[in-house]
Formats: structure tokens, C-alpha cells, sequence
């Protein structure tokens, strides 16, 4: 049967989409061509309930080899004692993490949702909200950094089963040691959500948490730039009710085709190119937020030490978040609106912008085109010649293919 033709004119229109934007949403990248080749396998006709040597299914011994290197891999490249490559998404991941160690009921203190945290972690129209108690930890109100005697203090009034680390919109590097010291005193397990800066710990250029805390989940494909997916790394002595809070836990089936992926991207996270890679994607950010400070825009703890930076967008242009993403997205620049901690506007409209650099680090860009880029939106925001920017834009995406002639 052939390829339905609205799905083969949507594939093409995006890949074109892709090609022709500037990509900077902190939790997006471009996978490899294999990656794509393996995510898109007949892996996806397997049903393998269980783990490699155990499943619940026969003729598994293609997928168990594929499984048990992703496996072997993922262990190595984050030094961890045990990992689970199955979980579906993040989120899935933090639902097995949670189910894991606490019951429902139990305590867990994390990042606001409001500081940068995110909606697994407690907010109370996700499930994690509704089955644990949460309390919140933010930043402090002038450095915007992670406030340490705030989590020390919420920790010994709140008590915890379980300290959370790790947020989606947080531009400083997470002193993991710090939480652990915090969730020792306090009797707390110490939980580290990754997914930002996975590929950063895998290329070396952010601290490992995998050594420091019990249990930590990740997604794969932001700075990993892998397939879709999560993983969860644990201590041996949790490997059991992690791999059974997985499955049959939260999941069934495995979705092999994406541990395909996982593992490929893995594999080609451990390629000594990758240190290459997370090093310049940090170089990248921080040639973001010179020129952006230059042009006296408010970049919050005034600069970077990962992928991302958010910035205030409403005293410099004197517009929202929602509308400073409108206007870059018409020229050619994908980014998203940013709530940022203690925002007065809502969060449909928010003051202001979060930016990465890991998807256009993929396809080449160095400081140079970074300092670029960033000329482009202050001139943007000011509301110069939009049509002229959109052509810059699009030559600078010329210049940079992503992938080598993929048409469906
Ligand atoms: N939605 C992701 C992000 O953009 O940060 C987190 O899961």
C-alpha cells in the first residue's frame, strides 16, 4: 500500500519546514540518518513484554541483542550501575522513577514549575500532582540561581521521601552534590530529572548525576539527539523495582523500533566527536548571551553554563513572550515563550524567551553564526526590516542542510 498523501505532503512540507527555520527550542535536535533508518525499522511489528533473555513473547533474539547493547552502552557512557532504555517518554519515566521509590501520598520536594521545574514534577493538573504531595523549591529573586538555603529549609520543615533535581528551563549548572548533601540530612531519596542536559553529561560538559543520586530519569532526544524516548538510571541494589515499576508497571509492550534509535544515538553519543559536540553547544550559548547582553537584554543569572538561556523580553521590546515568539517565528526563527520565575504576565502571554543551541550546534553552527543569530533577533525584536532578516535567516539555513536529500 502507498504512503497516504496527506502524510507524504506533511513529511515533505516539514522537512522543509525543518530545513528552512532556525531551530532554537532547548528540547529539540535533528537526529542522525540512522537514527531516523532505525526508529522507522520493522522493530515496530515486535511485541517484547519483559526484558533481553526474559520476555513474555517469542522470536525476541533480534531485539534482545539491539536491546542489551543500547543497555550496555547507556550504562558505560553515564558510569551507571543499572539502567532501564524502555521508558516511552520523560514523563513515563518519571511515573516508574516515582512508583519506584514512594507510594502514592508520599512527599517529594522539587523545582516549581514557575522556576524552571517541569509538569512531571508535580504540578497539579499532571498525574504526578495528584498522586504525590509536592512542595516547591524556586530560585532566588536576584541571582535567579537555585536557592540552596531555600531547598535546605523546605527539606527539613517538609520532610521528604524524595529530593527532585533537574528542570526544564534552568541555564546553571545543577550542583547534584549539593542535593545529595540536603537529601542525606533530611533521610530523603535524591531523584535527578536529566533530560535537558543528558547529552551534555554524555559529551562532558555538565557533571554526571548518575553517581550522586539514587535514581535519574532522562529523555533522549534533546541533547542527546536521539530517538524519542527516556531512560532511567539506578543503583544495582534498585535495579529490580525499577525494572518492575517500567513493566509491568507503568508500561507493556516496549516500543523496540525507538530502543533502536536510543541505542544508535547512544552508540553515536559515545563517539569521541560527541565531547566536540556538547563542548560547542555550551561555546554556542554563551556567544548567544554576549551579544543579547551586549544589546542590554536581561538574560536571567546573566548568562549560561548549558544549552539554554531565557531571557526577559517585556522591558527591553516592550512586548510578551508570546508575541516576541510570533515575531521570530516569521522570520524564520522557532522558539517557544518562557514563564519566567516571579513573571507578572500569564502564562499564555509571559515576559519572556527560552533559547537553545543544541539542535543548530547539529547542523553546524559555531559562535560566529550564533552571534549572528543573535544580532537577528535583537533586530527583530526592535521591529527592523523583517523582510531583509527573514532572507539572512534563510541563507544562514542554506548554508547548513540537515540531512542529505530526504524526500518521502
Ligand atoms: N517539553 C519539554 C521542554 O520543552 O522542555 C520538557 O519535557
Amino acid at each position: 500500500m502507498k504512503l497516504n498523501e496527506i502524510i507524504r505532503e506533511s513529511l515533505n512540507a516539514e522537512m522543509k519546514r525543518q530545513q528552512d527555520h532556525i531551530e532554537l527550542i532547548a528540547s529539540e535536535n535533528y537526529v542522525s540518518e540512522a537514527v531516523l533508518i532505525a526508529n522507522g525499522s520493522i522493530f515496530t511489528n515486535k511485541y517484547a513484554e519483559g526484558y533481553p533473555g526474559r520476555r513474555y513473547y517469542g522470536g525476541c533474539l533480534n531485539v534482545d541483542k539491539v536491546e542489551q547493547l543500547g543497555i550496555d552502552v547507556a550504562k558505560k557512557l553515564f558510569d551507571a550501575e543499572h539502567v532501564n532504555i524502555q521508558p516511552h517518554s520523560g514523563s513515563q519515566a518519571n511515573a516508574a522513577a516515582y512508583k519506584a521509590f514512594l507510594k502514592p501520598g508520599d512527599k517529594v520536594l522539587a523545582m516549581d514549575l514557575r522556576a524552571g521545574g517541569h509538569l512531571s514534577h508535580g504540578f497539579d493538573l499532571n498525574f504526578s500532582g495528584e498522586v504525590y504531595e509536592f512542595a516547591f523549591y524556586g530560585v532566588n529573586k536576584d541571582t535567579y540561581y537555585i536557592d540552596f538555603e531555600e531547598v535546605r529549609n523546605k527539606a527539613l520543615e517538609f520532610k521528604p521521601n524524595m529530593i527532585l533535581a533537574g528542570a526544564s528551563a534552568y541555564s546553571r549548572e545543577i550542583d547534584f552534590n549539593k542535593f545529595r548533601e540536603i537529601a542525606d540530612e533530611v533521610g530523603a531519596y535524591l531523584m535527578v530529572d536529566m533530560a535537558h542536559i543528558a547529552g551534555l553529561v554524555a559529551g562532558r560538559a555538565h557533571s554526571n548525576p548518575c553517581p550522586i543520586a539514587d535514581v535519574v530519569t532522562t529523555t533522549t532526544h534533546k541533547t542527546l539527539r536521539g530517538a524519542r524516548g527516556g531512560m532511567i538510571f539506578c543503583k544495582q541494589k534498585f535495579a529490580k523495582k525499577v525494572d518492575s515499576a517500567v513493566f509491568p508497571g507503568v508500561q507493556g509492550g516496549p516500543l523496540e523500533h525507538l530502543i533502536a534509535g536510543k541505542t544508535q544515538a547512544l552508540i553515536e553519543a559515545s563517539d569521541p566527536s560527541f565531547l566536540e559536540y556538547a563542548n560547542q553547544v555550551v561555546k554556542n550559548s554563551k556567544a548567544l548571551c554576549k551579544v543579547l547582553m551586549d544589546n542590554n537584554i536581561f538574560v536571567l543569572t546573566n548568562g549560561t553554563d548549558n544549552h539554554l538561556l531565557n531571557i526577559e523580553v517585556k522591558t527591553a521590546f516592550n512586548i510578551t513572550g508570546k508575541k516576541a515568539e510570533a515575531i521570530l517565528e516569521s522570520i524564520g526563527i522557532v522558539c517557544n515563550k518562557e514563564l519566567l520565575p516571579f513573571d507578572t504576565e500569564s502564562s499564555v502571554n509571559t515576559s519572556g524567551l527560552r533559547l537553545g543551541t543544541a539542535a543548530m550546534t547539529t547542523r553546524g553552527f559555531k559562535e560566529k553564526e550564533f552571534e549572528q543569530v543573535g544580532r537577528i533577533i535583537v533586530d527583530a525584536l526592535n521591529n527592523k526590516d523583517l523582510e531583509s532578516l527573514k532572507k539572512e535567516v534563510k541563507t544562514l539555513c542554506d548554508n547548513f542542510p540537515i540531512y542529505n536529500n530526504i524526500k518521502y
